[in-house]
């Protein structure tokens, strides 16, 4: 087994077989792999309450990931908000998150796509900073404390990418790459930026930008629709490394072809959209208008 076949996502024992797509996208060999460093740092305490006063809500869109999201919150620790949206899943996921978090802000609503749990999970999120991150254990929560740390420096967002100097992925396909590279390549045109990745919805934004990023894209669209707004709104983005772990148990939820067109779709309307009609965006009340179901936080 090779140094990088031992990772296998925050909380696997290395005895579990390595479901490695590609070793294209990996980090250099030589330093400690994700599991090491993910095994070495005690994982409540890495995701520190705030930096310089500043609270956190972590948004996480559930939908059948019972085998998993006991290990994103085990891995998060208990210092700040979590809001749990849940399409309304099958497996158990709310009750095993229950059980581990009580207090968490729970949200359930019809699988209506990422994107409309993630606006679900904003409207609903109470801290300065909002942090997105995949129930799936593909996002190392120890990594919150960089976003945070670069936030507190003066951006309204950063957005990780794996595939800047020190990032990395142990879960992009060769197809999802060339999609990305793609897509991330037509969003530098679109916005005059020099981001390294795209498709990624590893990221954190001040909620107080809410309004201005204007946001009414249901699916996996979503970070697109995001990254675009932000951009054309004018907000200070900052990029960072991240390293993409394998989804620790089932399947992506994600179609390429048909996610990718739709991504393509979210950012031409993002730029070329009359600025009238993001503004009519973000006056609309969102998620109230479509049935939101919320527990308050205990
Ligand atoms: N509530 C809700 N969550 C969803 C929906 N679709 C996807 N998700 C969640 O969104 C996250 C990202 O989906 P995932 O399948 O990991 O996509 P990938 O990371 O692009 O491969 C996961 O935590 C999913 O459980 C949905 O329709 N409703
Ligand atoms: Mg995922």
């Amino acid at each position: 087994m090779t140094q990088h076949g031992e990772v296998g996502g925050f909380g696997r024992t290395n005895g579990s077989e390595p479901r490695l797509k590609t070793e294209a996208f990996l980090p250099p060999q030589g330093g400690p792999t994700a599991a090491e460093r993910l095994a070495g740092a005690p994982p409540p305490a890495a995701a520190v309450p705030g930096h310089q006063g500043l609270t956190l809500s972590v948004v996480i869109p559930t939908w059948n990931e019972a085998s998993n999201i006991a290990t994103v919150l085990q891995y998060l620790g208990d210092a700040h908000e979590v809001v749990l949206v849940d399409g309304l899943s099958e497996d158990g996921t709310v009750e095993t998150a229950l059980e581990l978090r009580p207090d968490v802000t729970l949200i359930q609503r019809e699988p209506r796509g990422k994107g409309d749990a993630l606006r679900a999970g904003f409207d609903a999120a109470t801290g300065d900073v909002i942090v997105i991150m995949d129930a799936d254990g593909s996002m190392d929560p120890g990594e919150i404390d960089v976003f945070m740390s670069v936030i507190a420096l003066g951006f309204d967002l950063v957005k990780g990418s794996r595939l800047a100097c020190g990032g990395g992925s142990y879960d992009l396909t060769r197809v999802r790459w060339a999609g990305n590279a793609a897509l991330c390549a037509v969003a530098n045109g679109l916005f005059h930026t020099h981001w390294t990745d795209l498709c990624y919805g590893y990221l954190a934004f001040r909620r107080e930008c809410l309004p201005r990023l204007a946001l009414d894209a249901d699916g996996f669209e979503i970070e697109a629709q995001i990254l675009g707004h932000a951009a054309q709104a004018g907000l200070r983005i900052a990029e960072i490394p991240s390293i993409e772990l394998p989804r620790l148990e089932g399947e992506s939820h994600l179609k390429a072809t048909r996610d990718g067109t739709r991504i393509l779709k979210a950012m031409l309307a993002a730029r070329f959209a009359p600025r009238a009609r993001r503004s009519a965006v973000a006056l609309r009340p969102n998620t109230l208008a479509t049935g939101l179901s919320a527990t308050p936080r205990r």
